[in-house]
């Protein structure tokens, strides 16, 4: 298979996990015999510094043309802590999702059996957790009417959703509940936002075009709360842009660490995989940042956008054969992690 891939590797520890996700699928084209071509294009604080502009139109119109996209993370801490700037990393990620049409952002939360016991959940209570987020991407306060008034004495963001926005997310989670364990559990706040008894409206009808799947609906707060107290009982979770965004962040400690946890944005045209995580400027540069959910990352790519099964499962398997012989990024270490077993980044790309 002959397919282009374009590298963004964005800020901190963007450019070191792409990486190695990028020299893993550059050896699984070698093991399969597929030719796989990359090319580079900036986004967030590196594209403002040169450009002003988080997102270059020559990072866009490289991206409307290639095949997948592996994309590594946004930020920089000088605009955390400087709320004054106008033009930030993040609007460079929120204009791709919203240019290229990638309104589903599938996050799944794989809990590897090996690190049953990196996470600070109890092992009874996390054993066999497998969920499948989808968060809505395209819509939320994220894309709202957003300002000050009040001469800057009030600011607001304006949650906002559209019936076809909900719809089309909704179609594609209940559809992978179908392959899955067929539950659907739909977060909101319906008790309180008039968006969110809109979403849960939406949801309850196209529920009836999948008899096969249960739904059920829980508000954010609550969902929140039995994340965490029971993980099992979650299969496919459906949820808004905020509320996938805090909660995904939350079910990363049921896989260990932030840095395991893969996704991919698709919609209607080419797919874009990145790692959860941000751009970790507190560990920039120093080569411990954990590889591997860009590297699952990758795996969803060749799954989801080439088709290649086989190929992303190879992937996968090897992260089990390095995790089950003991190796480990200082994230996923634990008091009994032997030293000779602690990898930095590009060792723990080695292995893989
Ligand atoms: N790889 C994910 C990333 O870079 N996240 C930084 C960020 O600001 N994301 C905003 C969002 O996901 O809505």
């Amino acid at each position: 298979m002959k397919k282009k891939i374009t590298i963004l590797p964005g800020d901190g520890i963007g450019k070191e996990v792409t990486t190695e996700g990028k020299r893993v699928l550059q050896k699984i084209a070698e093991l399969f015999g597929h030719e796989f071509t990359f090319d580079y294009a900036a986004i967030g604080h590196d594209a403002i510094e040169a450009t002003n502009n988080p997102l270059p139109d020559e990072t866009l119109s490289k991206l409307k043309s290639t095949d997948a996209i592996l994309f590594g993370a946004v930020g920089h801490p000088k605009y955390d802590n400087d709320p004054t700037l106008k033009v930030r990393p993040e609007q460079g990620l929120l204009k791709m999702r919203k240019e290229l049409g990638l309104y589903a952002n599938l996050r799944p939360i794989k809990l590897f059996d090996e690190l049953l016991h990196a996470s600070s959940i109890k092992p009874e209570i996390l054993k066999g957790a497998d969920i499948l987020f989808f968060r809505e991407l395209t819509g939320d306060v994220y894309f709202g009417e957003k300002g000050r008034k009040n001469n800057d004495n009030t600011a607001y963001d304006l949650m906002i959703y559209h019936r076809y926005e909900i719809e089309r997310i909704a179609h594609k989670a209940f559809k992978a509940a179908q392959s899955r364990r067929k539950k659907v559990t739909s977060v909101d706040k319906a008790n309180v936002l008039e968006s969110s008894r809109l979403w849960r409206e939406v949801v309850q009808q196209v529920a009836k075009e999948y008899p096969d799947v249960t739904v059920e609906h829980q508000f954010i707060d609550s969902a929140a709360m039995k994340l965490i107290q029971n993980p099992r009982s979650f299969d496919v979770v459906l949820t808004g842009n905020l509320f996938g965004d805090i909660l995904t962040d939350e079910a990363s400690q049921i896989a260990g660490s932030m840095g395991m946890l893969a996704s991919a944005s698709i919609g209607d045209t080419v797919g874009l995989y990145e790692p959860i995580h941000g751009s970790a400027h507190d560990i920039t540069g120093k080569g411990i940042a954990n590889p591997l959910a860009s590297i699952l990352s990758a795996s969803l790519l060749l799954d989801i956008s080439f088709g290649l099964k086989e190929e992303a499962t190879a992937i996968i398997q090897a992260v089990e054969g390095v995790l089950r012989a003991g190796f480990r990024t200082v994230d996923i270490a634990d008091a009994t992690t032997p030293k000779d077993k602690m990898l930095n980044t590009q060792m723990m790309g080695d292995l893989i």
